[in-house]
């Protein structure tokens, strides 16, 4: 395929939107093989059946790189609570928040929680997401984390849509073993991994490292036999108070630190020293109405890679936007709407291990965004309007 008259971001480097004005992109099997001026194509690729975009703007497709959107129920009533003044730490303590959805998420049938997964799912495809992370952790017994994962790789059967998959059995301590975190952990949560990993459900290991969760001994713990396993460990890292998430997360060479609103300078340099995106969450930001926002400069300054992403989950953040999680990326963490797009396509990409993704080059995968904008800086800067014209996934539209 030949897609010409287009403008395309192709974010080839970080520190432009890399636009070609007039350009062409050609598509072979499922992989770019040329993108460039329309001018200087290459005569051999002009047999190729040609869709003309229309001077439309062309940029990766998006990828989302943290969430939880397999879950059973929603906590609309927990919404209320918080909105009549409890805060998220008062309700998870009173076994509400994440042990409520865990009761709901036992008890759904696979079917369902697939079928209610996959609305939330059909929302970020409508806006262009084409690689999405999915999570376990409302599980915290071997069958429902089984369950989760299973769901989570269903998702990639049910729709063109590539997933990859995390394990987060240290999410929070189940009613069965209140008072007695560490128990959970080597009961529980690292039989499971063990267990998961062996039937290929897995392809990350994640954590809550939170003092409403599991300090960094208990995390240390699972990431030993993450490293054991070959597998990659990512954190939710410093999001409610700074414990030292970040920089166990950069000892063990994660892939990414998440949240990261308390993290400090020094944070930032572990990350960078050890090549781990921070990833970025504005929608719990926003639903919690936190104050303390992400250290962005201290990023900046030690260039840390920033992705963002939705944290899609039923609590702390009900939010299926990509679009709108860029557009709070800015107007509350100050982000650029370049920094912004990257979040969500090349940085996203690594915080997935996935490098070879989320720009526009020769030899990427061919998963691409259409959208009806002139400029890339609208996708960010609109609410509540989703421009994409049409998405290519695998080198079909
Ligand atoms: N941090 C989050 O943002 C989600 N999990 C986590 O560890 C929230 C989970 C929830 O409230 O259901
Ligand atoms: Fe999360």
């Amino acid at each position: 395929m030949l897609l010409t008259n287009a403008q395309i971001a192709t974010l080839e480097s970080n520190d432009s939107f890399g636009l070609i004005e007039d350009g062409a992109i050609v598509i072979e099997g499922e992989v770019i093989s040329w993108v460039g001026h329309r001018q200087d194509l290459p005569q051999d690729y002009l047999d190729h059946e040609v869709s003309d975009l229309g001077g439309r703007l062309v940029t990766p497709a998006l990828i989302d790189c943290h969430t939880h959107v397999v879950f059973g129920g929603n906590r609309a009533a927990e919404f209320e609570l918080r909105l009549n003044g409890a805060s998220y730490e008062e309700v998870a303590r009173a076994g509400g928040g994440i042990i409520s959805t865990v009761t709901a998420t036992r008890a759904a049938p696979q079917e369902a929680l697939l079928a209610d997964a996959l609305i939330r799912v059909d929302a970020m495809i409508a806006e262009g997401v084409s690689l999405m992370e999915v999570k376990s952790g409302y599980g915290l017994d071997q069958d429902t984390e089984l369950k989760m994962l299973r769901v989570a790789r269903q998702i990639a059967h049910a729709r063109p849509i590539n997933v990859r998959t995390s394990f987060l059995g240290a999410h929070a301590t189940p009613q069965e073993y209140v008072g007695n975190p560490d128990a959970y952990i080597d009961d529980i949560c690292i039989p499971t991994l063990r267990i998961a990993h062996a039937e290929g459900l897995i392809d990350a290991v994640d954590g809550f490292c939170e003092g409403i969760a599991f300090d960094t001994t208990q995390i240390g713990r699972v990431f030993d036999v993450a490293k054991e396993l070959g597998l990659p460990v990512k954190l939710h890292a410093e999001q409610l108070s700074h414990i030292g998430g970040t920089q166990l997360a950069a000892r063990y060479g994660a892939l990414s630190a998440d949240h990261v609103e308390y993290a400090t300078v020094d944070d930032a340099r572990a990350l960078a020293d050890a090549g781990s995106v921070a990833v970025l969450l504005p929608g719990a930001f926003y639903t919690l109405r936190e104050t303390q926002a992400p250290p962005i400069q201290a990023f900046r300054d030690y260039n840390v890679r920033m992705a963002v992403a939705t944290d899609c989950n039923p609590g702390s953040s009900p939010l299926a936007s990509p679009l709108l999680t860029m557009n709070m990326a800015c107007t509350l963490f100050r982000m650029t709407p370049l920094e912004a797009l990257l979040g969500m396509t090349a940085h996203a990409a690594t915080a997935l291990g996935q490098t070879n993704m989320g720009r526009i080059v020769a030899e990427a995968p061919a998963d691409l965004c259409v959208w009806d904008v002139k400029h890339p800086a609208e996708l960010a800067y609109r609410i509540g309007f989703n421009p994409l014209h049409s998405r290519i996934f695998r080198g079909s539209q």
